[in-house]
């Protein structure tokens, strides 16, 4: 890998429905601004103009029926927008990124929940992410009940989109797909306990930051 010491840090959030990301991500934006550092919040599917319209048609359901592979390589098309136009400029100018899901939801969602063969994943993470991968991913976990109980009430009387209408199976399908991620590659993930308060989920989410991006071994040269 080419050497950018003033390259930025990209994090990204993963987890369920419900478990935190976006409350997370905002309050982790908020602690780096305070230490100096400019920082870039964006979330997927979206995070650029393309890559919003994508969003719309994903969660609709109107994608629905490309099945799951399909919908897979929307959510991808949508990221290679997303990195060319918002991450990688944003990375290689040192800020850092904080992103409200990534690559690691198609492998669960799509992959863990819809059944689409790993190798496509991993050929459509080749494709689209290539050598731009987060340097740490906080994996927000908590029973699938309280996540699903949480997008409820915030949801109030609007309907399900696409992912929430799913039933409670697949909802623990999948918090079991994220600490399978987690399992498979512990150098970048850390799981968090997101059924504590928000304070306290703030807290441990800052703790691993400055574990692993702040120390002093935490010295990386990847490229953007
Ligand atoms: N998807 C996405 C795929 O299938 N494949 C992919 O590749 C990608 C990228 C995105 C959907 O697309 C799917 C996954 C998703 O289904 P979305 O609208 O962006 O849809 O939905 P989510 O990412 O799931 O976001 P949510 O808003 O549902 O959940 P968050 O962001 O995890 O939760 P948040 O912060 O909005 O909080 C939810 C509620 O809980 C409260 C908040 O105040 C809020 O009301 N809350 C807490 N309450 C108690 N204790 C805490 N610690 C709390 N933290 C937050």
């Amino acid at each position: 890998m080419i050497a950018m010491p003033g390259r930025g840090r990209f994090i990204t959030f993963e987890g369920g429905e419900g478990a935190g990301k976006s409350t997370q991500a905002r309050r982790l934006a908020d602690r780096l601004e305070r230490r100096g550092l400019a920082v870039v919040v964006t979330r997927e599917p979206g995070g650029s103009p393309k890559a919003e319209a994508i969003r719309h048609v994903i969660l609709s359901g109107r994608a629905r029926m490309l099945g799951p592979a399909g919908e897979a390589m929307l959510f991808a098309a949508a990221r290679i927008d997303h990195l060319d136009v918002t991450i990688r400029p944003a990375l290689a100018r040192g800020a850092w990124v904080v992103c409200d899901r990534f690559m690691d939801s198609t492998r669960v969602y799509q992959g863990a929940l819809g059944a689409v063969d790993s190798a496509v994943i991993d050929a459509l993470e080749r494709v689209a992410v290539a050598e731009t991968r987060p340097d740490l991913t906080l994996i927000l976990d908590l029973p699938a009940e309280t996540g699903c109980a949480r997008a409820a009430a915030r949801r109030g009387a609007a309907t399900p989109d696409r992912f929430e209408g799913e039933d409670i199976e697949a909802h623990r399908t999948l918090r079991a797909g994220f600490l399978a991620v987690a399992e498979a590659d512990p150098t970048r993930c850390v799981v968090i306990d997101a059924a504590q308060p928000p304070d306290d989920v703030a807290d441990a989410v800052w703790a691993a930051v400055e574990a692993r991006l702040f120390a002093p071994r935490a010295a990386r040269v990847d490229a953007p």
